[in-house]
């Protein structure tokens, strides 16, 4: 029994715009039918959605590819918004919890944490690094590249708006096994800590998740934002995703990453993104809205006992 209990903020972000597959922009609207806002307040917290209508009367006319860069004026423009969405909720000392929609979100989301907490860490569970500039993406989407905009290593006229202001130790990866040779550089050449599976299935997830936690967090005082790509968990468990991996992280795996942050205290927003309910069978997809739910519901303190 909470007495005053703290506010999550559900932002429902039905976008496509930074990948090639439609219907991940259904991802948030199945999330909220499968009643995810009722799981979070019996969870005992407050709960705030304001609906998916939020991004809607974002139009762009014309958006051609700038080089390489697909849908550029799109994704900044929702993902500026989200921006500002998401900092006035921390701002507020709500805790947003953004249900995408494709990965470029990122971006937003994570600018918006960090707008009020500079100090903030990001722990980004993937199996693909989403790091890849302008030089090395191998396709222009832009879901391929949230972390290097954040972090300052390419920049575009479209997104001049993102602040740089994301420090490559103030980053962590859990899940890596899909990344691109130029990511592969970044990563080593910026000395960013990743888990990749390999280490998954060396060290254990415990071991991981302190580890992880160590590199970004030693002190365990500063805040967390936790972006999830559904994308993370294996194909089995989380099918219905734009670009499954095989050998990704199991059903308790995944959740162990949330409880054990949620066990810090230190949320300070989350994200949920990549869930894409029109690919697989009518049963994948339930499966996959369904163990999304329940990482939200680990992340925001559920426990086993
Ligand atoms: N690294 C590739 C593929 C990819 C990245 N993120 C996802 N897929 N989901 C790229 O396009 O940058
Ligand atoms: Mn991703
Ligand atoms: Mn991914």
């Amino acid at each position: 029994f909470i007495k005053d209990p703290k506010t999550v903020a559900i932002i429902g972000c039905p976008f496509s715009g930074g990948q090639p597959r439609a219907g991940v922009d259904q991802g948030p609207i199945h999330l909220v039918e499968a009643g995810i806002i009722d799981q979070v307040s019996t969870l005992g917290w407050k709960t705030h959605f304001e609906g998916h209508h939020q991004f809607e009367n974002i139009h762009v006319e014309h958006d051609p590819p700038q080089g390489i860069l697909k849908r550029p004026k799109l994704v900044s423009a929702v993902c500026k918004s989200l921006s500002e969405v998401v900092g006035k909720h921390v701002h507020n000392g709500a805790l947003p919890v953004t249900l995408g929609g494709d990965h470029s979100l990122a971006m937003g989301t994570i600018s918006g944490t960090l707008s009020k907490h500079p100090d903030a860490v990001v722990i980004w569970v993937d199996a693909h690094a989403d790091i890849n500039t302008i030089e090395t993406t191998p396709t222009g989407n832009i879901h391929g590249m949230p972390a290097a905009f954040l972090l300052g290593l390419t920049s575009a006229p479209e997104f001049a708006w993102v602040k740089p202001i994301l420090k490559t130790n103030s980053l962590v990866y859990i899940g890596l096994r899909d990344i691109d040779p130029g990511e592969k550089k970044i990563l080593k050449q910026n000395g960013i800590t990743a888990f990749s599976m390999h280490e998954v299935d060396k060290y254990g997830i415990g071991e991981v998740v302190n580890r992880a936690l160590d590199a970004v967090n030693p002190y365990r005082d500063r805040p967390i934002h936790l972006t999830f790509d559904v994308d993370a968990l294996d194909p089995d468990v989380a099918p219905s995703t734009g670009t499954p991996v095989r050998g990704g992280l199991s059903f308790r795996e995944g959740h162990y990453i949330c409880e054990a942050i949620a066990e810090t205290g230190l949320l300070a927003a989350l994200d949920l993104m990549e869930v894409n309910p029109s690919l697989m069978a009518e049963f994948d997809v339930q499966k996959t809205v369904s163990v999304g739910c329940s990482l939200v519901r680990s992340a925001l303190g559920e426990t086993l006992l």
